[in-house]
């Protein structure tokens, strides 16, 4: 690791996302492990990447797969041992590559040790620790409407749950097993602070905040000091409005958010040695707000998720009302976001991850003709954005979405409890499948595809999820040494990365905003230029406006850019996708 580490270095770094249940399975268990990462660790050395962003496997219930936290200075035995992590830590930094964990603290698990205490009666220390509220005023606990507010969880059930030995509700914007903890309470941040540098001291490169801008609440002055939410409001995400009061106005972006994440800075991070990095998740976030989260001189995060362009197909009724989204959309928030942020703060770069269908069945095509094409030119459109790009596992092969048929094939309390959801709001379970069907997480959860063996090389016992059937043909072993493959086309965007400096720094302009198949932008800096054009359809564009002129005796540096008929006009095939440099 280069001493003089710069304190922006992850600027010209690239991020890979494991999500450890279904990257590679040591044991045969049929959920990937620790041990299972590290026999892969070639794979992410080959591929280039900087930083391995590694999803939960703490102690846990796994009632939101690992989401839900029990013990955070542990590992989850479903993944392997303490001693398995520091082995990681060791390998990655071996390889001059960095492990960023997942910081779980908006919530806990309800089995962990704070909340135990907390629930086990209403006078003990930890009481405050989580938001517990009387039934509300002329309610009996316990019964329906009762609850404290009308709030619906992201998980399509009330956010409140009933403690009948204590006789109050908890809150809890996901699922029961997943107790909102309370960050007013001095205590709560400073147990918490005190767990990250924990993991600092034992080798961790940084974290990825899990809905970090969900853990300032308004409390207002009225009981039970929270007010209910509009019901049938839009609100895009998750949240069924159309059953539950919308909780946004209340928990997102709250009022001491920015003085919680100062506070951590000061108390974590700062006085420790370049090379860390921190990225918040923070759904439901303005450029406004994302200047103030990833400002330096506010000391808060190095850059956030935000979910505008993963919220293009949700209509007005949430995640699950499914609608068409264009080239267009995309173009217009991704280019708003590179200005929004293009003199203050920094983006995060992302199509995929654990939480989003698969990139290239989303905003691609995965049919056998155009799945590669389409996989390489979402990733060459992605990869030169000014940003820190992040690979979700997977996407370096362009794995698709999984033919998934019945509720049986899934395994996601998201998509089985909104299925619930949508049919007790009169939907029919044929409208219910089609919306989770599109959505379901569970499509970028199916097994890694390593090889085109039995299991696709992930497991030798029964994966708890199923294999993609098309590991056949798309699979790791088969793209690894083949030039012309997903896997070595995201290599090349990435080592591009590490050594042209205009795509790490330079300026973004966008081009042919309006045109409905292309997705074009020049990358400037000093006197270098870098023309990057894709055709983002699955129909050739035949001469897209006079995007190239000029370029005829550019450097080719990725893909292709198209050919020129007998009237010098610029064919674009179907999701062919290029970039370009020019000096002076
Ligand atoms: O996700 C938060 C979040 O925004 C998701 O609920 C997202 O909106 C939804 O899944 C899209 O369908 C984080 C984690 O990434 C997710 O895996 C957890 O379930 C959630 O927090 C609770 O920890």
């Amino acid at each position: 690791m280069p001493a003089d580490l710069a304190h922006d270095w992850w600027k010209s770094a690239v991020v890979y996302q494991i999500y450890p249940r279904s990257f590679a399975d040591s044991d045969g268990d049929g959920v990937g492990d620790i041990l299972g990462i590290r026999q892969r660790l070639d794979h992410l050395e080959r591929l280039g990447v900087d930083v391995v962003w590694l999803s939960p496997v703490y102690r846990s219930p796994m009632a939101d797969n690992g989401y839900d936290i029990s013990d955070y200075c542990d590992v989850d035995p479903l993944f392997g041992t303490l001693a398995d992590l520091d082995g990681l830590i060791g390998d990655l930094h071996e390889r001059g590559m960095k492990l960023v964990m997942d910081l779980v603290v908006n919530h806990t698990s309800s089995a962990h040790a704070w909340f135990q205490e907390s629930r086990s009666s209403r006078d003990n220390p930890r009481r405050d620790w989580y938001w517990w509220r009387p039934a509300r005023p002329g309610h009996r606990g316990g019964e329906p409407g009762a609850e404290p507010t009308n709030w619906g969880s992201a998980f399509s059930e009330p956010a409140w749950t009933w403690d009948p030995d204590t006789e109050e509700y908890y809150l809890h914007l996901f699922d029961a097993g997943q107790p909102e903890l309370n960050w007013e309470n001095p205590d709560v941040r400073e147990a918490v602070y005190s767990m990250m540098r924990w993991w600092l001291d034992r080798g961790v490169d940084g974290f990825r905040m899990d809905v970090i801008n969900l853990i300032s609440k308004v409390v207002t002055d009225q009981p039970p000091g929270l007010a209910d939410g509009e019901v049938g409001g839009a609100d895009g995400g998750p949240i069924d409005t159309m059953r539950y009061g919308d909780p946004g106005p209340y928990v997102l972006n709250g009022p001491r958010v920015h003085e919680y994440l100062q506070e951590m800075h000061r108390e974590v991070f700062a006085g420790r040695p370049a090379g860390l990095l921190t990225v918040g998740e923070t759904p439901a976030t303005s450029i406004e707000q994302a200047r103030l989260y990833t400002d330096p001189q506010r000391g808060e995060v190095d850059m956030v998720f935000q979910f505008e362009h993963v919220d293009l197909d949700s209509g007005p009724g949430g995640k699950w009302d499914v609608v068409p989204m264009t080239v267009r959309d995309l173009k217009e928030t991704m280019g708003r976001w590179q200005t929004g942020l293009a003199d203050v703060g920094w983006n995060s770069l992302y199509l995929g991850n654990h939480d989003q269908p698969r990139c290239v069945s989303r905003y691609g095509d995965d049919s056998p003709e155009h799945r590669a094409a389409s996989a390489k030119a979402l990733a060459t459109v992605l990869h030169l954005h000014r940003g820190t790009p992040y690979v979700y596992q997977g996407d370096e092969l362009g794995m698709t979405n999984a033919p998934f048929a019945s509720l049986d094939d899934l395994r996601d309390i998201e998509s089985l409890n909104a299925h619930r959801s949508m049919l007790a709001r009169g939907l029919t379970h044929e409208e219910a499948m089609a919306a989770i069907l599109t959505k379901a997480r569970d499509h970028a959860r199916t097994p890694m595809q390593w090889d085109a063996g039995e299991h696709a090389g992930f497991t030798t016992g029964t994966p708890w999820l199923a294999v993609n059937p098309n590991h056949q043909e798309v699979n790791a072993a088969a793209q690894v040494d083949d030039p012309e493959s997903v896997f070595c086309h995201y290599r090349q965007l990435i080592a591009l990365r590490h050594e042209e400096p205009a795509v790490v720094h330079g300026d973004f302009t966008m081009l042919l905003p309006e045109h409905e198949q292309v997705y074009a932008f020049v990358r400037r800096l000093d006197d270098t230029e870098v023309l990057v054009l894709a055709n983002l359809s699955s129909r050739e564009v035949v001469d897209p406006g006079d995007l190239g002129h000029g370029w005829d005796d550019a450097e080719l540096v990725v893909g292709t850019a198209g050919r020129t008929d007998s009237q010098g006009r610029r064919i674009l095939g179907a999701w062919e996708s290029g970039v370009l440099r020019r000096r002076g």
